[in-house]
C-alpha cells in the first residue's frame, strides 16, 4: 500500500501517534509519505520506505494570513498524483480533513479513487471543533471522510453526540512500543535528581491550560508535607511561566525541576515513582500510557478517555478533575506503601503490554485501511 500521512509535526500526541504509525507501516513494507509543514519530530532519521514532503506556504502581498489549508491541499494533490498514493490518512480534523476532502474532489476529476481516513485525537472534537465558526466544517469533513477513527470510546461517542453524526467511528486506541518504553534501572540519574532518596513525581505535557500543570505543583506541595519528594516537569508551552511563578511563591524551587522539551522520554519516565496527569480534558492520555509502559503508576483526573486507560485502584488512581486533595492523597498512599506501589507498577506495565502495545494496535489500522480500500 502507498499511504499519505498528514499530522501536526510538533510535540503533541497526535503527531507522535501519526509518526510512530507511519514508521511501523513502513516496517510492514508499505510506502509511507508524510505531508506536513515541518519534519515530524520523531522522524528525524532515515527510515526505509518513509518519505517526507514539506508543505510550502506562499507569501503574496495580498495574503495577509498564510493559507495553510490550501497549501496543504496542493501538496496532497501533488503527492497523491506523482507517488500513486492509495490512501490519505489525516490526523486531527482541523484543517487536515478539510484539505484532504478538497484534494479528493479535485482528484476525482482525474478519475482518481483516493480514499481518506481521518483520525480524531481530542481538542479537534472537544474544544476547537466546537467553536461555532468551525463546527459545520468539522462535521462535514468527518461525514465526508471514507473512514473515521477515534483514539478512545469517549471521543467516538462525543463526536457522534456533539456533531450529530450518523456514521460508524472505529475506536483504535493509541499505542506504545513496550520494548522501548520499559522499566529501566535509573539509579544513577535518580541520585542526581533526588540525592537524598526523595520520591519522584513526574509529568510531561505541552503545558497548555487543559493540562493543568500548576495542579501537579500543588499536589507536590501537599505530598511533601508527608514524605520527601521532588517533581520532574518535562515539556514546555504557554503555562510554563505561571508554573515557574507558582513554584517561587510556594518556595518549591529546590523540589521542582523543569527539564523543558526532551526527546528521549523512554529514559526519563522510568525515573518517576508516580506519573501525574490532572488534565481538564484528555481524550486518551498518550504520555500516561508511555509512563505505564515504563512501570510507573498514574494518578490522573477522570476526564475523557482516561478511565479507559488508567484502571482505578489497579495501575493507578483517578479522581475528579480539580480534586487535587484526593490526587495528593492517592499519591501519598502509593509512595508510602512499597508493596502496593510494586503491585501497581507491575499492573501498569502489564496493562500497557497486553492492551496497548504497537503489536496489537498497528494491525487494527492495517485491517481498517484494507476495509476502507475495499
Ligand atoms: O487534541 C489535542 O489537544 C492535541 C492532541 C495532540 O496533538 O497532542 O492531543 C490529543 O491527542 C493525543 C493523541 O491521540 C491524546 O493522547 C491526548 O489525550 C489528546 N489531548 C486532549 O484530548 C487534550
Amino acid at each position: 500500500m502507498k499511504i499519505g500521512i498528514t499530522c501536526y509535526p510538533t510535540y503533541g500526541g497526535s503527531g507522535v501517534v501519526a509518526t510512530e504509525l507511519g514508521k511501523e507501516l513502513a516496517l510492514h513494507n508499505h510506502e509511507v509519505h508524510f505531508i506536513s509543514y515541518a519534519m515530524p519530530h520523531r522522524l528525524r532519521h532515515f527510515f526505509e520506505n518513509v518519505y517526507y514532503h514539506e508543505v510550502e506556504t506562499s507569501s503574496y502581498p495580498l495574503f495577509e494570513q498564510q493559507l495553510y489549508g490550501l497549501s496543504l491541499t496542493s501538496k496532497m494533490l501533488e503527492v497523491v498524483e506523482f507517488e500513486n498514493i492509495d490512501l490519505l490518512h489525516v490526523h486531527y480534523a482541523i484543517p487536515h480533513a478539510v484539505s484532504a476532502y478538497l484534494a479528493k474532489k479535485v482528484l476525482q476529476k482525474n478519475n482518481s479513487n483516493i480514499k481518506i481516513i481521518t483520525t480524531l485525537h481530542g481538542t479537534d472534537i472537544t474544544l476547537v471543533g466546537l467553536e461555532p465558526s468551525f463546527l459545520p466544517l468539522v462535521k462535514f469533513s468527518i461525514e465526508e471522510s471514507d473512514g473515521v477513527t477515534a483514539v478512545s470510546k469517549f471521543l467516538a461517542e462525543k463526536t457522534i453526540t456533539n456533531y450529530n453524526i450518523d456514521k460508524k467511528i472505529e475506536v483504535i486506541y493509541n499505542f506504545v512500543d513496550t520494548e522501548l518504553y520499559k522499566p529501566r534501572n535509573a539509579e544513577a540519574l535518580k541520585k542526581n535528581i533526588a540525592p537524598k532518596g526523595e520520591k519522584i513525581l513526574i509529568h510531561t505535557s505541552n503545558f497548555r491550560p487543559v493540562k493543568r500543570v500548576c495542579d501537579t505543583i500543588k499536589i507536590l506541595s501537599m505530598v511533601k508535607e508527608k514524605i520527601p519528594a521532588k517533581l520532574l516537569l518535562i515539556g514546555d508551552g504557554p503555562d510554563r511561566s505561571d508554573c515557574e511563578r507558582l513554584v517561587r511563591d510556594l518556595k518549591l524551587d529546590k523540589e521542582v525541576v523543569f527539564l523543558g522539551k526532551q526527546d528521549r522520554l523512554e529514559e526519563l519516565l522510568p525515573l518517576g515513582d508516580v506519573f501525574l496527569m490532572p488534565s481538564q480534558s484528555e481524550s486518551f492520555g498518550l504520555s500516561a500510557l508511555e509512563a505505564m509502559a515504563c512501570g510507573v503508576p498514574v494518578v490522573s483526573s477522570s476526564v475523557g478517555g482516561l478511565p479507559e486507560l488508567v484502571k482505578h485502584n489497579e495501575c493507578g488512581f483517578i479522581a475528579e478533575f480539580g480534586d487535587i486533595n484526593r490526587m495528593a492523597k492517592y499519591t501519598i498512599d502509593l509512595l508510602t506503601n512499597d508493596k502496593k506501589h510494586k503491585k501497581f507498577s507491575e499492573n501498569a506495565r502489564q496493562r500497557a503490554v497486553k492492551n496497548f502495545d504497537k503489536k496489537h494496535i498497528v494491525p487494527q489500522y492495517l485491517k481498517y485501511y484494507k476495509k476502507i480500500l475495499g
